[in-house]
This record gives structure tokens, C-alpha cells and sequence, in this order.
């Protein structure tokens, strides 16, 4: 039973819900430790095939809890190795897909939670902030390395230094999320992608993962050596067979994530 989450599953999918609300589920120890292992958890369930993360209330998340410590001069490497780095490496090396519904603001730490999911579908409500400058200290949590392979460098450093809100329109537009719907339909139509996810073949959706994540930083002859690699692996897979097989018999595939 966790203090800061909600985690229920439903065909296939386990949603994670922040959930301290009237913070806009801001960041405690107890959250930061309670989402890694929920994501982990989620990684090592065989009924779990894909991850849907949202906030309860009218944010997504504000970043670290402001009132958790007292101000002042601090030594944040520490806090940013043992809280949020090991949860955003999670998303990013977990072969679970993991889709954001974003439902309201996401700010700091909690934008760049947004910024690892796989896919990112966002309320006409939602807004995008790297508040960090702010208060005088730098995008953490991944946002260095997420936001300008999302948007380029321009736009993301005029986030990053600016600090500036980003609506929902934009955000779409600049390819910083992948579909915004009105408010009212973002939780059944992020089930309804985080379903088809589950009912996809997850193997390959997390050897997907893994090449896009290596070869972001890959030259073209090790892009493709490695893409020749993780073929291997996926050409092995029932579900490659399956989907062979139900093409040939004009059938929907049956995929089982092995
Ligand atoms: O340890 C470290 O600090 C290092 C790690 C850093 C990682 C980070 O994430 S740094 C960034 C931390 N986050 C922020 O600086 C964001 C702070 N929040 C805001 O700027 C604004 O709340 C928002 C722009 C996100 C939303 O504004 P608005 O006007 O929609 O809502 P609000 O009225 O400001 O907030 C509603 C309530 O949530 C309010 O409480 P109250 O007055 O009703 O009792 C507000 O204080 C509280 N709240 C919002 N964000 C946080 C928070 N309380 C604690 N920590 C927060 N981050």
C-alpha cells in the first residue's frame, strides 16, 4: 500500500497515480522511493505490459517539494542520485512502455518525469515548465538530455533559461507531447493507447526502446550493427511468428509480449 500513489491494473496496464494533490503531487523522499519501486515493480510483473503515469488533481507534478527541507545553500548531487536519476533511468532502460496522461502542470522535476515516458498524451490543461531557473538552479531529472532531442536546442534552452510556461497547443506543435485531447477525454483515451500497448508485442517495444536509446548517440555503421543485433533477438520471439502468421491468415495478431 503506498502513502503517495495510486496503482491499480486493468488489462494489462498499471496505471500509477501521484497522489498528493493539493501540493500538485509534488516530490517527497517517501514519493521518490515509492515511484521507483512501483515502476519496478511494474517491470517485473509478467501480467503488466505497459505503464501509464498521471497525477491525481489538477497538476501532473511540481518537481520537488519546496517545503520538504529549509532553504538555503545545498549539496543536491546527493538527493539527484539517490531520488530522481535511478526513477528516470527506470523509464528510460524498462522494455514496459510507459505513456504519460498529462492532466495539469508539470513543473521541474515533474516536466522531465513527463520528458522520460515513452509517449506523452496531454490534457488541453496541461502546461510544461523547466521552473528551475526560477530558483536559480538547473534542469535535473533528465531535462538536460530529454528536452533538446525532443524540441532542439533552441527551444529548449529558451525553456530552460526563461522558465516560462508552455501550453498544451505548443507543446504539441514543438513535439514536446505526442496528442492533446480535451480534458474531460485524457484518462480514456490514455487507457485506450496504454491497452494497445499491452495487447502489442512488447518485446519488441522495449528492443525498440533500447535502440533508440543507444543509437541516439550512435554513429550510422554502430546504428546499424546494433539494429542487426536487436533483429536477431525480436526475429526469435512467439510474437514475431504470430504476426507473420496472422497476416498471412488475415487475422488480428494475438500477441503474448514473449
Ligand atoms: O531538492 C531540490 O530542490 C533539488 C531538486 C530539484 C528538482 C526540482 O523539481 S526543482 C523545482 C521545484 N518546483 C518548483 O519550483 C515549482 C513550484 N511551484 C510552482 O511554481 C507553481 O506551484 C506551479 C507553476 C507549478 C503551479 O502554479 P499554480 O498557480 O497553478 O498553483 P499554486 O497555487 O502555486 O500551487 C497550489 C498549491 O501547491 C500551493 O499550496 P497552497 O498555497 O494552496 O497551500 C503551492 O504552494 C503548492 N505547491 C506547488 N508546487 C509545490 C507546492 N508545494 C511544495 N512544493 C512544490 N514544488
Amino acid at each position: 500500500m503506498a502513502e503517495t500513489l495510486l496503482l491499480e491494473t486493468r488489462d494489462g496496464v498499471r496505471v500509477i497515480t501521484l497522489n498528493r494533490p493539493d501540493v500538485l503531487n509534488a516530490f517527497t523522499a517517501t514519493m521518490g522511493d515509492e515511484l521507483h519501486d512501483a515502476l519496478r515493480d511494474a517491470e517485473q510483473d509478467a501480467a503488466v505490459r505497459s505503464v501509464l503515469l498521471t497525477g491525481a488533481g489538477r497538476g501532473f507534478c511540481s518537481g520537488q517539494d519546496l517545503r520538504e527541507e529549509s532553504p538555503g545553500p545545498r549539496a543536491y548531487g546527493a538527493l539527484l542520485r539517490t531520488r530522481y536519476n535511478r526513477i528516470i533511468l527506470r523509464m528510460r532502460t524498462m522494455e514496459t512502455p510507459v505513456l504519460a496522461a498529462v492532466n495539469g502542470v508539470a513543473a521541474g522535476a515533474g516536466c522531465n518525469l513527463a520528458l522520460a515516458a515513452d509517449l506523452r498524451i496531454a490534457s488541453d490543461r496541461a502546461s510544461f515548465i523547466e521552473v528551475f531557473a526560477r530558483i536559480g538552479l538547473i534542469p535535473d531529472s533528465g531535462g538536460t538530455w530529454l528536452l533538446p532531442r525532443l524540441v532542439g536546442t533552441g527551444r529548449a534552452l529558451e525553456m530552460m533559461m526563461l522558465a516560462e510556461p508552455v501550453d498544451a497547443p505548443t507543446a504539441e506543435r514543438i513535439g514536446l507531447v505526442n496528442r492533446v485531447v480535451p480534458h474531460d477525454e485524457l484518462l480514456p483515451r490514455a487507457m485506450e493507447w496504454a491497452a494497445r500497448l499491452a495487447q502489442g508485442p512488447t518485446r519488441a517495444y522495449g528492443l525498440i526502446k533500447r535502440g533508440v536509446e543507444r543509437n541516439l548517440s550512435a554513429d550510422l555503421r554502430s546504428a546499424l550493427d546494433y539494429e542487426a543485433f536487436l533483429q536477431d533477438i525480436a526475429g526469435r520471439t512467439d510474437d514475431h511468428r504470430e504476426g507473420v502468421s496472422a497476416f498471412r491468415e488475415k487475422r488480428t495478431p494475438a500477441y503474448r509480449g514473449r
